[in-house]
C-alpha cells in the first residue's frame, strides 16, 4: 500500500493489547493487518467501527496453513503475535487448547516467517510472560525478576508460554530470524477483559457505585501483582522491534500489590473505606496452584530501549474506575432511550 512506511501483522488484535498497539502503529505511519478468527466473530463490527483503518484477515493460531496465508498476504516488516489463551484459571480447565494455542500457535507463526522466506525481512515479537516465573524461587527479595531469573511456571498457560519463549529464541538462533520476547508483567487498563481481577473488580466497583450491583465474588485475595498500564506496555513490545539486534526484555513497573490492596484503592475511588461487605469470596474462583508474587525488573529495558512508564499504580485503578463509570452510565442512558421508544 502507498503512503505507510512499514506493514505490521497482529495476532490477537481484538485483546487488550491488540487495541493499544493497533492505535500505536497506525499513529506512526503503519499500513495495520489484524487477524481474526471464526466464521463469524461477533467482536468483527465493533472493532472496525473503532480501528476502520485495521485490515483484518482471517485465520487461526490454530491452523498452520491459515498463519501462512496471512504472512504471505500482509507482507509484514512487523509480526507481533499477541494472540493466545491468555486467562490463567481457564488454562487449567483447557489445558490441551492452551498447549496448543499458546504453544504451538508460536510455532505456526514462525515457521509461516521461515516457510514464506520472510526470516531476512521479517521481525517478530513473541508475548511472553511474568508467568514464567511462577512467584517461587523468589530469592532476591526487593530487586525483582529480571532476564537471567529462573523459569518455574505454575499454570498450563505458564508452561506453555515457556515454550513459545524458547522456541522464539531457538528460531533466532537456529535460523536467524530477528525473534524479540517481550517478558511482561501483569498491564492492565480499560481494554482489560472482565474476566481478569483488575477489571472485574474496577467494572464492579463502578456497577456499586451507580446502585447496579450489590457485591462481586472473588477467589484469593493475598497474591501480589506487578501491574501496569497496557499503554505504557505496547510501546515497549514496539521498541523492541526497533532495535538493532533481537533480545529479551523485561518490562514491569517495579513494584507489587497485592488485589486486596487492588480492592482498596478501587472502593476509595468512590469513597468507600471498608470494601468487606461488598466481598464474597468464592472457593470455585480458587486456581490448583497459585503464584504468591510477581515483581519485575526493567532495568534493562529502561537502560537499552529508553522505555518508561508512564502510569503508576494509584492512577491505574483511578483511569479504570473513572472508565467503568462512564462507560455503565452511557450503557444505562442507551437502555432508557431505548425503553422510551
Ligand atoms: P487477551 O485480551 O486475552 O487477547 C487474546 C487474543 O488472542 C484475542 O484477540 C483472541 O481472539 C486471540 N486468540 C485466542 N485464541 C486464538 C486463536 N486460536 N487464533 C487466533 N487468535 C486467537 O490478551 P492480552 O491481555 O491482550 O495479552 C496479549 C498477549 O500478551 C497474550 O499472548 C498474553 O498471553 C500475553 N501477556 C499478557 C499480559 C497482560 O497482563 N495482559 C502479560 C504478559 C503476557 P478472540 O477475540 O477471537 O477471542
Ligand atoms: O487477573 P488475573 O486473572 O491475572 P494473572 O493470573 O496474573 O494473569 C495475567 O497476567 C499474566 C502476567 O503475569 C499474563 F501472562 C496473563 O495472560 C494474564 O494477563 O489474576 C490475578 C490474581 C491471581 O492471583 C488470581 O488467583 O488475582 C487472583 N484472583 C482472585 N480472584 C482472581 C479472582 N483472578 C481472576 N481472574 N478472577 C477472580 O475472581
Amino acid at each position: 500500500m502507498t503512503g505507510h512506511t512499514k506493514t505490521a501483522l497482529i495476532t490477537g488484535i481484538t485483546g487488550q493489547d491488540g487495541g493499544h498497539l493497533a492505535r500505536l502503529l497506525h499513529d506512526n505511519g503503519y499500513e495495520v493487518c489484524g487477524v481474526i478468527r471464526g466464521q463469524s466473530n461477533l467482536k468483527k463490527e465493533r472493532f472496525l467501527e473503532e480501528f476502520p483503518y485495521v485490515e483484518l484477515i482471517e485465520a487461526d493460531l490454530l491452523d498452520p496453513s491459515s498463519i501462512l496465508r496471512a504472512v504471505d498476504q500482509s507482507d509484514p516488516d512487523e509480526f507481533y503475535n499477541l494472540a493466545a489463551i491468555s486467562h490463567v484459571g481457564y488454562s487449567f480447565k483447557n489445558p490441551t487448547l492452551t498447549l496448543h494455542t499458546t504453544a504451538g500457535g508460536v510455532l505456526n507463526c514462525l515457521e509461516a516467517i521461515r516457510m514464506t522466506d520472510r526470516s531476512g525481512k521479517t521481525r517478530f515479537y513473541q508475548a511472553s510472560t511474568s508467568e514464567m516465573y511462577g512467584g517461587l524461587d523468589y530469592n532476591r527479595p526487593g530487586l525483582g525478576y529480571d532476564e537471567r531469573s529462573l523459569f518455574h511456571p505454575r499454570s498450563p498457560y505458564g508452561v506453555a508460554k515457556l515454550y513459545g519463549h524458547w522456541i522464539a529464541k531457538n528460531y533466532r538462533e537456529s535460523y536467524g530470524i530477528f525473534a524479540s520476547c517481550g517478558i511482561l508483567f501483569n498491564h492492565e487498563g480499560e481494554r482489560r477483559g472482565v474476566e481478569f481481577v483488575t477489571r472485574k473488580i474496577t467494572n464492579a466497583v463502578a456497577r456499586i457505585h451507580l446502585g447496579l450491583q450489590e457485591t462481586v465474588e472473588l477467589g484469593d485475595l493475598w497474591p501480589k501483582r506487578d501491574w501496569g498500564y497496557a499503554g505504557d506496555y505496547v510501546r515497549g513490545m514496539w521498541q523492541m522491534l526497533q532495535h538493532h539486534e533481537p533480545d529479551d526484555f523485561v518490562l514491569a513497573t517495579g513494584e507489587t500489590h497485592s488485589i486486596e490492596e487492588f480492592l482498596t484503592q478501587a472502593f476509595h475511588e468512590i469513597g468507600v473505606d471498608d470494601w468487606s461487605p461488598y466481598v464474597v469470596r468464592s472457593q470455585a474462583l480458587i486456581r490448583p496452584a497459585e503464584v504468591d508474587i510477581l515483581l519485575g525488573n526493567p532495568a534493562k529495558a529502561e537502560r537499552v530501549l529508553g522505555w518508561k512508564r508512564e502510569v503508576d499504580f494509584p492512577n491505574l485503578v483511578r483511569r479504570m474506575v473513572r472508565y467503568d463509570i462512564a462507560e455503565q452510565q452511557a450503557r444505562f442512558a442507551a437502555r432508557a432511550v431505548q425503553s422510551d421508544r
